[in-house]
């Protein structure tokens, strides 16, 4: 009719999508898969806002690229096989993408899914697309489908809908629908009725669909492999009335069942818009009620009501199969289409074991947790930086002397000068022109046993001490019997006549009763050790390093929040170093944007703060004889 194609799609008809929907072109594909087709309807994508690039799909089980093109004409130039276009393309988008389109004389079929297209550009798509003999499906539909060769994008829904409506396969029945959600109960109706779906195409709901219920229902009467036709047309329009000229001028002379939907407006006093653009009946003879007569008188198939429409088609059905009109072919299963991953999990059919677990943070729902605290909660309770820490390292809300202690030592730690190792590396690195995070890291990587990361070997050292019975002088005795430095003893600066302040205000706060709520038994052991090492040599304090750890295994010891085994395991997995090194990033950072800042360049250790001691050349027989 037209001059239009009686056949819009077939086994190797070739599609551009244009919009980047991935889950529709997979659904397409996916389709393509169960019916058999050789290669895949969808040869590429375009879509103006991203560059050329190429996409990955499956077709069955193989992994496929795509190609996406950022300009409609380049897609239609490298793929002059493909005669439809169908677009995702916006209300807003989509008027300028089909007019290009309409350019390109390979195109047959344009099936446009938005909804909400002013009615006037629509009409000059039709206009321009007439023309040029092209067919369009839509707007506002989710297209059609075309068991054995063609889906246009979600049409037919899910794989386990297009199994269970048989749409792998063709049947002998053709559909014309309004809607796209009624289509798929056609899909039903048809499939469980009669030997299945030849083709079914959605108009669409607007007032001025780009092709029409006769535009198809011709097609259909026009090719052989439809055996019987079905209208499901709605209340609204006058659309219906073209069905009806054509069945009494005969232009329709296969079994055509039809049905109205929308006869309950009649029952409705005030003036009823039903979902679709066009679905109001402005005159009576747009009412359900009035063109399912008139399809009846013109010698359509109509049922009482839409409860019987499935009867109908399948009397209609059988008595096809009784004249040998309709010989119903071998049914033969189809392939099995791999089920995605994400959806056969939703579904609870699979299972697998994760590849890591966590217990600290989870941000998959609507508010971030951390160790289960939405992160709204952490700051109505002005849990502070030390509760944010005590949930994301120990998993615990711990009592707010603890965290008050943990926000002091990120303090009191963050910087103690440019001449400490870490501090030194991080300057150095910085002015070699290094960035932030490298000039960082190169300072924490100075972070040991005698520098900053001494705490969890002084919590082990003074706790094991300690939970042996060991006198501090025992403790002391033995160490040096051992020949090992105690951990958490000692400074290069600091000392008794030169005391750390930072270790008076941790002791202070520790040892205050009113603020600190728990024992303290291993800080009190540490500063008899302390007492004892001081004796020997002014700088061996309890330094900063000792005061944190040995305070801190008091907290995971006293505090009632740990088992002692968890209080072990802390100190074991190197917790507490984590703190120093926590706190000493912010001066590091500091020394990095400072350095920057000032502009410095590359550093030079100067040869006369440098001893050669390097063996005598003749001594080390390399130049003799
Ligand atoms: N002696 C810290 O040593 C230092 C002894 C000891 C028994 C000890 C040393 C040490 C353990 C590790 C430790 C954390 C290397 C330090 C920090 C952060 C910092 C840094 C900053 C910041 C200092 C002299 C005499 C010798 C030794 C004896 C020394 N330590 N005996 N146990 N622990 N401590 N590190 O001054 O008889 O003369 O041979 O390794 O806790 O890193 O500001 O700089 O915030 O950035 O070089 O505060 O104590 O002493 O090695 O010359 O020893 O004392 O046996 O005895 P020094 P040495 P003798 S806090």
């Amino acid at each position: 009719p037209d001059g239009k194609l009686v056949s819009l799609f077939e086994k190797n008809t070739k599609a551009i999508v244009w919009g980047q929907q991935l889950k529709a072109i997979q659904g397409m594909l996916d389709f393509d898969f169960v019916c058999g087709r050789e290669q895949p309807s969808v040869v590429a994508s375009t879509y103006p806002y991203t560059g050329d690039n190429k996409q990955k799909y499956y077709f069955g089980q193989k992994e496929i690229l795509l190609p996406a093109y950022q300009s409609l004409e380049n897609a239609f130039k490298k793929h002059p096989e493909a005669t439809v276009m169908v677009t995702f393309a916006s209300l807003r988008s989509v008027y300028e993408t089909v007019l290009e389109a309409l350019n390109f004389p390979q195109l047959q079929v344009i099936a446009i899914i938005a909804e909400g297209v002013p009615e006037n550009q629509t009409r000059k798509l039709i206009r321009v697309a007439n023309e040029k003999g092209i067919t369009i499906i839509g707007p506002a539909t989710v297209g059609g489908i075309k068991p054995g060769c063609f889906k246009i994008g979600n049409t037919g829904g899910m794989m386990d809908n297009i199994l269970s409506s048989k749409l792998y396969r063709p049947g002998s029945v053709a559909y014309v629908s309004r809607s796209g959600g009624m289509s798929n109960e056609l899909n039903n109706i048809i499939a469980h009725n009669t030997d299945g779906v030849y083709e079914g195409v959605a108009i669409g709901g607007d007032r001025y669909p780009g092709s029409t219920y006769t535009d198809h229902i011709l097609r259909y009467e026009n090719d052989d492999r439809v055996k019987m036709m079905v209208l499901l047309g709605e209340v609204g329009g006058e659309e219906e009335y073209k069905i009806v000229t054509a069945l009494k001028e005969k232009k329709i002379t296969k079994p055509l069942v039809a049905w109205c939907i929308g006869t309950c407006a009649d029952y409705i006093t005030s003036e009823v818009q039903f979902g679709h653009a066009g679905a109001s009946a402005n005159a009576t003879s747009e009412t359900a009620a009035s063109k399912n007569s008139s399809l009846k008188s013109a010698g359509a198939h109509v049922p009482a009501s839409f409860d019987d429409f499935g009867k109908v088609i399948r009397s209609v059905y059988e008595d096809l199969v009784s004249k040998g009109v309709i010989i119903p072919g071998e049914e033969r299963p189809p392939p099995p289409v791999p089920m995605d991953y994400a959806w056969a999990r939703e579904l609870g059919l699979i299972r697998k074991p994760a590849s890591f677990m966590t217990s600290i943070c989870d941000e998959r729902g609507e508010e971030l947790m951390y160790a289960g605290m939405p992160i709204s909660r952490v700051l109505e309770e002005e849990m502070g930086v030390g509760g944010v820490l005590s949930l994301l390292w120990f998993q615990k809300r711990l009592p707010s002397y603890a965290n008050k202690f943990i926000e002091i030592c990120l303090m009191i730690t963050a910087d103690h000068g440019p001449a400490v190792s870490g501090a030194h590396n991080t300057i150095v690195c910085a002015r070699a022109g290094k960035d932030l995070v490298s000039s960082l890291v190169s300072g924490l990587l100075t972070i040991g046993p005698r520098f900053g990361g001494a705490l969890d070997g002084a919590a082990q050292m003074f706790s094991d001490a300690f939970d042996k019975g060991l006198s501090p002088m025992q403790f002391v005795n033995e160490q040096r019997r051992l020949g090992k430095f105690i951990l958490g003893i000692g400074h290069r600066v600091k000392s008794i006549n030169n005391p750390d302040k930072r270790v008076e205000i941790l002791k202070n706060f520790a040892l205050n009763k009113s603020i600190f709520k728990q024992e303290t038994p291993l800080l009190d052991y540490a500063l008899k050790v302390e007492q004892i090492t001081t004796s020997k040599k002014p700088n061996l304090i309890l330094n900063v390093d000792g005061a944190i750890a040995t305070i801190f295994v008091d907290i995971l010891r006293q505090s009632g929040m740990f088992t002692p085994q968890e209080a072990r395991e802390t100190i074991d997995i190197g917790a507490l170093n984590g703190l120093f090194v926590l706190g000493r990033s912010m001066g590091f950072i500091g020394h990095y944007l400072d350095q920057s800042r000032l502009k410095q360049g590359l550093y030079r250790h100067p040869w006369d703060d440098i001893t050669y001691v390097l063996p005598e050349g003749e001594e080390f027989g390399r130049f003799s004889g």
